[in-house]
Formats: C-alpha cells, structure tokens, sequence
C-alpha cells in the first residue's frame, strides 16, 4: 500500500484581474514496487474551515476535482491536481477564508481510497 512521505500542500495564485484562483495541490507518496506503473485514481475535495468559530457548523464543501488516473513512475512518486475556483464560490463567510483540501487516491481497481489532508490556507475572498 502507498503511503505519503509528508502531508500534502497547498498554495494559491491570485492572476490579476480574474475572478478565480489558482490553487495548486501537491502530494507525495512512497508505491511499493509492484505499485510502480500500475494505474491509480485520484481527486481532491476542497472545504472551507470553520473550526473555532462561533456559529461556524460543519465546514463548507466548496468543490471537488473529477477522478483521473495516474502511473507512479518510481517508488517516491509526487502529482499535483492544479485547480481553478471562482471567488464567490470560496466566499462562505464575512472576512477571509481558511482554505483546506482532502487528496484521495486508490488504484484504479480498488474502491477504498487513502486519504490526506492539507493544512489550512488562509485567503482574502
Ligand atoms: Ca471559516
Ligand atoms: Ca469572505
């Protein structure tokens, strides 16, 4: 089974004069030799944290990536999902966002996923 060599990252890029930001989702995982090649499935969800706040409920789902497969090419393998989101989707709340995404990944003929996630980002929407 994989198993991730350190929590997955999150960064985000503001291009000017756009309505969306750019986040970008990195993570990587150590295959076992007979993982290498093998077809994998990945996704990432994206959530809005609320934790800590007063009348914050469960955090916000703001969108999910379609499920595309990948081959780990060597034993310490790293893919990134690259993905756009518009401003008033990210704007669950007055003030800032905290931003977090969940990575999923399985081989492709597997059901369960393994699943990690990342720190929160901190973004003015
Ligand atoms: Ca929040
Ligand atoms: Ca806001």
């Amino acid at each position: 089974m994989s198993a991730l060599v350190a929590p997955p990252t999150l960064s985000v890029q503001q291009p000017a004069d756009s309505s969306f930001l750019l986040f970008t989702v990195t993570f990587t995982a150590r295959y076992a030799p007979h993982e290498i090649g093998r077809q994998f499935a990945r996704s990432c969800a994206f959530f809005e944290s609320d934790a800590g706040e007063p009348f914050g409920g469960d955090d916000d789902h703001i969108t999910n990536t379609p499920i595309e497969t990948y081959f780990p090419s060597s034993a310490e393998h790293t893919e990134r999902f690259f993905v756009e989101i518009h401003k008033d989707l990210l704007d669950t709340e007055s003030g800032g966002e905290e931003i977090y995404a969940i990575v999923h990944w399985r081989p492709a003929n597997e059901t369960v996923s393994q699943t990690a996630r990342t720190s929160e980002l901190p973004i003015a929407v």
